[in-house]
């Protein structure tokens, strides 16, 4: 702080003194008292840098908290100087050119250089962060590749039904390292069939999962590795199928899943369309090629009388 005192001369003015003899004088007069205030600079300290890191590419805006930036000539990141802005005495914003490694990030000022401290180290990084890649709901398809769709399949309202389902591919965003037990349910409402005893999959290390059915005729939900006739929901617990960076969250459902034993034509029923696909195939076995494994309801290799009991059994019904 610094005073200032104005002071002037008055008009000039005589006056008696004690041995009667006169003296002339001029009073003095206080025109203005000012009291101002002057920046004290001190030298810069820096306490801490947010972030302290950036690409090494720069363009990282750091905002600089310490002390004495008032009046600050010059930031220097690694005695590069970039462009700053001093917000207030104890703030700078500060924005990064290219660098690499560790660096100080210096403050000057009229009055020197702020000490380099651990506090003003800046570190450039290469490395991006990304968002960890999780399971997120697959895409699903039914008898993927497989010579059980030679018959063009018919759709119906949208739907797709199937003579036999013996594989069900599901298409994930990221490969698929495990999946826990109970991770793929089907559903008909009736019968549960899971990786838990009837279902396998394969195809881990990558993102394409195949589901195949294992039992025999009797076991609920499955004929002959084959899911069994009925309109089936597939749910995918995601947080039981694991990717290197972690477990997926929630679950997804695939619905309309329709299966239904001698429908090779997909109409939903099994008609007189069918029976006539039936009769061509039959008598035939898996080395023909004429043979359609949408009939071999057993799975033995051949369509004879032991996949045409089942086909009568359901000619004229649907689901
Ligand atoms: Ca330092
Ligand atoms: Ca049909
Ligand atoms: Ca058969």
């Amino acid at each position: 702080m610094l005073t200032h005192l104005n002071a002037i001369f008055g008009t000039r003015r005589t006056r008696t003194v004690s041995n009667n003899s006169q003296r002339s004088f001029r009073p003095l007069r206080v025109e203005s008292l000012e009291v101002r205030d002057t920046p004290s600079i001190t030298i810069a300290e820096t306490a801490n840098l947010s972030p302290n890191s950036g690409s090494v590419d720069g363009s990282t805006i750091v905002v600089i908290t310490g002390s004495g930036f008032t009046g600050a000539t010059e930031v220097t990141f690694g005695a590069v100087p970039v462009s700053f802005v001093v917000d207030s005495d104890i703030q700078i914003t500060a924005t990064t050119l290219s660098g690499t490694g560790t660096v100080d990030v210096l403050v000057t000022n009229t009055e020197g250089t702020s000490a380099n401290t651990a506090a003003d180290d800046f570190t450039y990084t290469s490395d991006v962060p990304t968002p960890p890649v999780i399971p997120m709901a697959p895409s699903v398809t039914v008898n993927t590749g497989s010579s059980l769709l030679d018959v063009a399949q018919t759709q119906t309202g949208g739907l797709a039904t199937f003579s036999r389902i013996v594989t069900v591919e599901l298409t994930f965003n990221t490969a698929i390292t495990t999946v826990d037990p109970a991770a793929f349910t089907f559903s008909n409402g009736t019968d549960t069939v899971t990786n838990d005893g009837e279902v396998t999959v394969s195809g881990l290390g990558t993102n394409v999962l195949t589901l195949t059915f294992e039992g025999t005729d009797s076991t609920p939900g499955v004929e002959f590795h084959s899911l069994a006739d009925g309109i089936w929901t597939l749910t995918t617990d995601l947080t039981k199928v694991h990717s290197s960076d972690g477990a997926g969250e929630g679950s997804a459902d695939t619905n309309n899943i329709r299966r239904l034993y001698g429908d090779a034509n997909g109409t939903g029923t099994v008609d007189g369309g069918d029976y006539g696909l039936f009769g061509s195939t039959f008598g035939l076995n898996d080395q023909d090629p004429s043979f359609q494994a949408q009939f071999d309801a057993n799975s033995d290799g051949s369509i004879n009388g032991g996949d045409f009991g089942p086909f009568g059994s359901r000619f004229g019904t649907g689901l």
